[in-house]
């Protein structure tokens, strides 16, 4: 016997994906965690009724949030990842051998925990001495960090609840003054279709606060419409990661003529950027 998950974005739309069995349902301190088998996707791990990841359409998220300010640095020796307690980004962060210290600074320790459990697929990252798992909330740690990243992942879930200040002026205000001059953010950036009005509010904070700053996308089947967006936010320019060679280890996601598209913007979203 199976069921259908559905997700219920607006009154006008909703996605489904058959589950086949439930592994773990408990509400935290924060949210409810659900992880579920599905018929298609593998595991999935679900956070207050919204799908956050599944095994078989995860890589195109982490791997286009991690890489593309990961990769316009260049060599990145310090990197902070806001949420990712799934390990998914501190797994693609790690495997740029400059990486001396990559920090995940995430509210809720359950969901790192289950994580552990059920997606053996992200290979542990937490065991890696390079990195440093900080359960608290990451304002006051951006304010403690003026200047010391070289790259910042805001790898969250959508902006509701405690999750809205994550999409605020003042977090992005705080996120580029803990990066170096010269370093680069990504965040995780809505839907294009959905949420036109909160991501023009964003490009508009990123461009006061930086020079460069430019909008991608990724598809992936299981968020509503079928994909994300990012947010990248630096003086350093996005194409200067074109030039980098990839850091070890295999991509399923991203590759150079990826890289490149996924800045190309559909009409009538580029007019409204513009
Ligand atoms: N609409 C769902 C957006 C989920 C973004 N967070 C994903 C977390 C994966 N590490």
């Amino acid at each position: 016997m199976s069921i259908w998950f559905t997700e219920e974005l607006h009154p006008y739309y909703r996605k489904g994906i058959r589950v086949k069995r439930i592994l773990a349902d408990e509400q935290t301190e924060f949210q409810h965690v659900q992880v579920v088998e599905t018929e298609f996707f593998g595991k999935a791990m679900i956070l207050d009724g919204i799908i956050q990841l599944t095994e078989r359409d995860n890589m195109g998220y982490h791997e286009m949030i991690v890489h593309v300010p990961m990769l316009a640095v260049g060599a990145p020796k310090r990197a902070l990842i806001v949420g990712g307690g799934d390990g998914g980004s501190l797994q693609q962060v790690l495997r740029y051998p400059s990486v001396e210290e990559a920090v995940v600074c995430e509210l809720d320790q359950r969901v790192v925990d289950l994580s552990r459990e059920h997606f053996a697929s992200f290979g542990d990252p937490w065991a890696d001495p390079r990195s440093k798992l900080l359960i608290r909330d990451a304002f006051g740690y951006l304010e403690e960090n003026p200047g010391q990243f070289d790259v910042i992942i805001s790898d969250t879930t959508d902006p509701i609840g405690m999750a809205e200040r994550l999409f605020s002026d003042e977090f992005y205000r705080l996120m580029v003054r803990a990066l170096k001059p010269n370093g680069a953010a990504a965040t995780q950036c809505e839907q294009p279709f959905f949420d036109t009005e909160l991501i023009k509010e964003i490009y508009k904070s990123a461009k006061s606060l930086t020079k460069n700053p430019a909008y991608y996308y990724a598809n992936i089947p299981t968020y509503p419409g079928g994909g994300i967006g990012f947010m990248y936010i630096s003086n350093t320019p996005w194409e200067n990661g074109l030039k980098t060679p990839y850091p070890p280890g295999e991509n399923q996601y991203l590759n150079p003529d990826i890289h490149k598209a996924a800045f190309a913007l559909p009409e009538f979203f580029r007019k409204e950027l513009s």
